[in-house]
């Protein structure tokens, strides 16, 4: 099974921030794929929550240093 969400990111002010997010979220297990989006400061994530849960793509983004705003 599969989830949809949009979650809402700060502090990304280049590409390259966006880049480090898809790769940082991307590589966990059950992500399926990550679209981040710079000009909305979004990204559209989806994912089996039974393998990753929204708490670890909170821990994720945290960890290479942006902020988890929330869900969409
Ligand atoms: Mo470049 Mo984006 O240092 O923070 S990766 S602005």
């Amino acid at each position: 099974e599969e989830k949809a969400v949009v979650v809402k990111i700060g502090g990304m002010t280049c590409a390259s921030c966006a880049k480090t997010i898809e790769v940082a979220v991307g590589s966990l297990d059950g992500v399926k794929s990550i679209t981040v989006n710079l000009a909305t400061e979004s990204a559209r994530i989806v994912y089996n929550p039974s393998v990753t849960e929204i708490e670890d793509i909170r821990k994720a983004i945290e960890e290479v240093g942006y902020q988890f705003l929330g869900i969409e």
